[in-house]
């Protein structure tokens, strides 16, 4: 399918999906959200895409959702028309793992959509923020929620309610991001991240997704059980015989997503 708001790459089992507005810093409209929908089910669907990754320009990860296409909606056509909710929960419905790579601004739905990867990877340049405040309304896809289980509280309101930036160096910090590079690296960085998940067993891959997922969704003795049975669960596949005999063996294991 051609998309005309993003590129879409598949290369060595990764598939590198590219945000690509560039007059608007990559703001999140209707038609990008639903080519980046397509496109997310399309790796999903695709045997060769083993990881995922969605990045943006050096300038803006995302500058957020598109304020001009959103300026004179109503009440009405939000609410009824559920403005970003399916689009939220087909991101939402991706089984393999997804890396976001961050440089420049990702901010609003920018900084939600980084938040829906299951990691952020950024440059130094990047910057993070939930800005919905300045324009009177609040975060409205994960930013009041996500961002407050990733970096607590006090520092979630400090964000949310002052609506400033956060830098890179405070973002790894706070734990927002798992790692910062250098910008000139962030591709090669975060390809190699991706290359290494892409090598593992997918059965297992999928497996530390919801495991991992789970823990933001249930009581922490039922994520431990949930996470217990998925382990012992994994025994019944040829991966888990064949990646503790290559152990064994002091061999590279061969796994077959079996
Ligand atoms: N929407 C629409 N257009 C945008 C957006 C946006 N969010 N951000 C930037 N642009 C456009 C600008 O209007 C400008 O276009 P033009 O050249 O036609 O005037 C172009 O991109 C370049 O932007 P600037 O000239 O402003 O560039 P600067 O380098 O001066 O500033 C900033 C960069 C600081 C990023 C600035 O553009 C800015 O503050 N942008 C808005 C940030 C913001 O408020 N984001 C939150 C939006 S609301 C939101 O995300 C709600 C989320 C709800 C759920 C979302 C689900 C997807």
């Amino acid at each position: 399918m051609a998309y005309e708001t993003i590129i879409v790459e598949v290369e060595d089992h990764v598939a590198l999906i590219t945000l690509n507005r560039p007059d608007a810093l990559n703001a999140l409209n209707d038609q990008l959200l639903s080519e980046l929908v397509k496109a997310l089910e399309d790796a999903q669907n695709n045997d060769k895409v083993r990881c995922i990754v969605i990045t943006g320009s050096e300038k803006a990860f995302a500058a957020g959702a598109d304020i001009k296409m959103m300026s004179e909606k109503s009440f009405v056509d939000v609410f009824a028309g559920d403005l970003f909710g399916p689009e939220a929960e087909g991101i939402m419905r991706i089984r393999k793992p997804i890396i976001a790579a961050v440089s420049g601004y990702a901010l609003g739905g920018g900084c939600e959509l980084a938040m829906m990867c299951d990691f952020i990877i950024c440059s130094d340049t990047a910057k993070f923020g939930q800005p919905e405040i300045n324009l009177g309304v609040i975060a409205g896809m994960g930013g009041s929620q996500r961002l407050t289980r990733f970096i607590g509280k006090s520092k979630s309101m400090d964000m949310n309610l002052t609506g400033r930036f956060m830098d890179a160096e405070e973002a790894e910090r706070s734990g927002l991001v798992s790692r910062v590079v250098p910008a000139k690296k962030l591709m090669e960085e975060t390809m190699t991240a991706a290359q290494k998940i892409a090598e593992k067993s997918m059965i297992a891959v999928m497996a530390v997704k919801e495991a991992v997922n789970r823990s933001y969704e249930v009581p922490l003795r039922e994520g431990l059980l949930f996470e217990r049975r998925v382990f012992q669960s994994l025994f019944a596949t040829e991966d888990q015989k064949e990646g503790m005999s290559a152990f064994a063996e002091k061999r590279e294991a061969q796994f077959r997503d079996k």
